[in-house]
């Protein structure tokens, strides 16, 4: 692998307490970055310093551990909503993760807005997370579902448009990046097509946020979810991005203390967004550390971040494709393609193989991944996926590799 990325890993590891540990004798390749991500020192720290320093409830003591709290809260949904290009802080609500987000819009902006018979376009690669929550709402209100195909490359097939988009569809629902495939969806286009027949367009970033630079200007969507934990933020925390008018005309998700104006006895009336949304007492340090992982992504650089999984995606395709017996589902070349890759080994189990690769100290994921529609797609049961980021390095990828043969070699 060429050495160009535009960061030095090696210092940046070091900043990741977790990766310094050694299990077995050796250090750790962790790859399931997909699933959650390793957190910096600077994150582990800033929770800390809020619990140990001014830990006070949001929004409502006057006293200083209060306001600093406050203070810090709100500044961290600036520097969320900045980090996704919102033209306000105000169109970002602090959710849990990416799934609670879906579970809100399917809430509160679904519920007011889809009739029997409207129709709700997904993709056949998405997260359970980006499917269950519409198929409750479908059931709601009586609307019904329809899925884009994939191409044997795992790719969208965009021809389908011309048919499976019509003036009945009122919302696309479609991942930015694939937890599994790794392939990066032509959002824009895809906003564009899905507007043009005065639908909106929900874009699951949970697997794209972390990892390259999103807009949502540029996008073009209406939503946008993603999960904390994905980037180097805590658990727990996680973000709805929406259009500041749609946002403003949506009736709230939960009830409770902090989301109301004024509270009668047979009724209430709401607060402002992003407030009507945030019921009940945050996820405070957790708000204020993703704000604190968010300073850490911007210092490394987003761009750089992408071009450093791209190498390690650009090795890690020439490296498997030396395994014989491997078979990698997915697009095979790096083409709007993010550092994701999941696969099957020729008469060794999924999960055998993660045993294996566990007992060499490679940390990869096995299993459905939340896409058993996508797998049924394939037409496995299951994969085996490694998942890059910013800490991994062209060594871990010959891990892997070894691993693999070991595998092999145990199994066949
Ligand atoms: N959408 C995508 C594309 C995801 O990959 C995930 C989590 C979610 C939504 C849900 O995120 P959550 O934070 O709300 O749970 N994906 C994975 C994964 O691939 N392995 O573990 C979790």
């Amino acid at each position: 692998m060429s050495t160009l990325s535009q960061f030095d890993v090696l210092a940046l590891r070091r900043e990741f307490p977790i990766l310094q540990q050694e299990v077995n004798g050796k250090f750790v390749a962790f790859l399931d970055s997909a699933a959650s991500s390793q957190k910096p020192r600077q994150v582990l720290d800033c929770l800390e310093d809020y619990y140990r320093r001014y830990n006070a409830n949001v929004h409502r003591g006057v006293y200083k551990f209060s306001e600093e709290a406050t203070f810090a809260y709100e500044r961290a949904r600036g520097k969320v909503a900045r980090f996704i290009g919102a033209a306000s802080p105000r169109e970002l609500v602090f959710t849990r993760n990416a799934t609670e987000a879906v579970n809100l819009v399917a809430r509160a902006w679904g519920d007011a807005n889809l009739r029997p018979g409207d129709r709700i376009l997904l993709t056949l690669m998405e997260h359970h997370s980006n499917i269950v929550p519409w198929q409750m709402l479908a059931a709601r209100v009586g609307a019904g579902l329809d899925y884009l195909s994939l191409d044997d490359e795992g790719r969208l097939v965009l021809e389908e448009l011309d048919t499976k988009l019509t003036e009945r569809t009122r919302l696309l629902a479609v991942t930015h990046q694939s937890n599994v495939l790794g392939t990066i969806n032509p959002v824009s286009y895809l906003a564009e097509r899905a507007h043009a027949v005065g639908a909106k367009v929900l874009v699951d970033g949970a697997q794209s946020v972390p990892h390259m630079p999103v807009n949502v200007q540029e996008l073009g969507c209406d939503f946008l979810v993603f999960s904390g934990h994905k980037m180097c933020g805590p658990t727990g925390i996680g973000g709805l991005w929406a259009r500041r008018e749609i946002l403003e005309a949506m009736p709230p998700f939960l009830g409770g203390g902090s989301m109301i104006k004024v509270v009668e006895l047979d009724h209430s009336t709401y607060a402002d967004v992003p407030a009507r949304f945030e019921a009940g007492t945050p996820a405070i340090a957790e708000a204020i550390a993703l704000g604190e992982a968010v300073d850490f992504l911007n210092r490394v650089g987003m761009s750089a971040i992408r071009w450093h999984e791209f190498e390690l995606l650009s090795y890690a395709l020439e490296r498997l494709a030396e395994v014989t017996g491997l078979t990698i589902h997915g697009p095979h070349g790096t083409e709007q393609r993010g550092g994701v890759i999941s696969f099957t080994l020729a008469g060794v189990h999924p999960h055998d193989v993660a045993a294996v690769l566990d007992s060499e100290g490679v940390a990869v994921r096995a299993g459905h991944h939340c896409t058993q529609p996508l797998h049924r797609r394939l037409d496995v049961p299951a994969t085996t996926r490694a998942s890059f980021y910013i800490y991994n390095t062209a060594e871990e990828i010959d891990r892997l590799v070894a691993g693999l043969e070991k595998a092999k070699r145990l199994f066949a």
